[in-house]
């Protein structure tokens, strides 16, 4: 699986200022291919980010930035794939509306919206701060979700079987504060590491795209954010 770090945090609107870094930082332990992309111009950065996962033809793990890069890699995808399935792991469900250009804030909604992605082709996991919002959406176009207390494994395992092709998407917030302090915007009562584990044990080997963002080298605590990203990558590509 190649390893390309994207560091984009032009979507974080100053939240999480500094999940730009992550790429840099992993840099020094693994070998990472680190793409080109101007913080300034998001345009042009979500044109490289779309443009080179269009081209790639083996799998890839993305290492953001902020979870803005979802949207153009997974439209990259979709320059070679018409049925793609999506499933994210996420505190938030990033369905808010009106960010023009996506953000991490809404970037699932605007690819939803725009008819990249069927809803019914998402499975949302983890997700405990939901606006009303972001409720009547997830309701009015009947995405599924678990929580972090409902999620198994099998369920992970049976919604993938449905898909030749696969996104997985992992906005390090999911994990519980505790473990993974170093990110924009902490929400109690995540998932433990064993239990994370246990539940990304059947998209090993499995997607042809794995994005893991929002990662802040800048906010974390002993360093134990960044190590716990390493050990995700690290399950996905060795
Ligand atoms: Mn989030």
């Amino acid at each position: 699986m190649k390893l390309i770090g994207v560091p984009f945090g032009g979507g974080t609107l100053s939240k999480n200022e500094g999940c730009q870094n992550m790429p840099s930082v992993i840099v020094e332990e693994l070998d990472v291919e680190i793409l080109q992309v101007d913080n300034f111009n998001v345009e042009v950065s979500f044109d490289v980010i779309e443009q080179k996962i269009a081209l790639i033809d083996e799998p890839v793990m993305l290492i953001g930035g902020d979870h803005s890069i979802t949207y153009p890699a997974f439209k990259g995808l979709k320059h070679n794939h018409d049925s793609v399935g999506f499933i994210v792991f996420d505190a938030h469900p990033d369905l808010q509306s009106d960010f023009s250009p996506p953000t991490h804030e809404d970037y699932l909604r605007a690819l939803i919206d725009e008819g990249e992605l069927d809803p019914e082709n998402v499975l949302l996991i983890g997700a405990r701060n939901i606006s009303d919002e972001e409720q009547e959406y997830l309701e009015a176009k009947k995405i599924r979700t678990l929580s972090v207390s409902e999620a198994v494994k099998e369920q992970i395992e049976q919604f993938a079987k449905n898909y030749e092709i696969l996104y997985v998407s992992i906005d390090i917030d999911v994990i519980d504060p505790s473990l993974a302090p170093g990110t924009g915007h902490l929400e109690p009562n995540g998932f433990s590491k064993v239990k994370f584990f246990e539940l990304i044990e059947p998209l090993i080997g499995r997607a042809a795209i794995i994005d893991l963002v929002e990662i802040n080298p800048e906010k974390d605590v002993d360093g134990k954010t960044v190590s716990l990203g390493i050990e995700i990558i690290k399950k996905f590509c060795f």
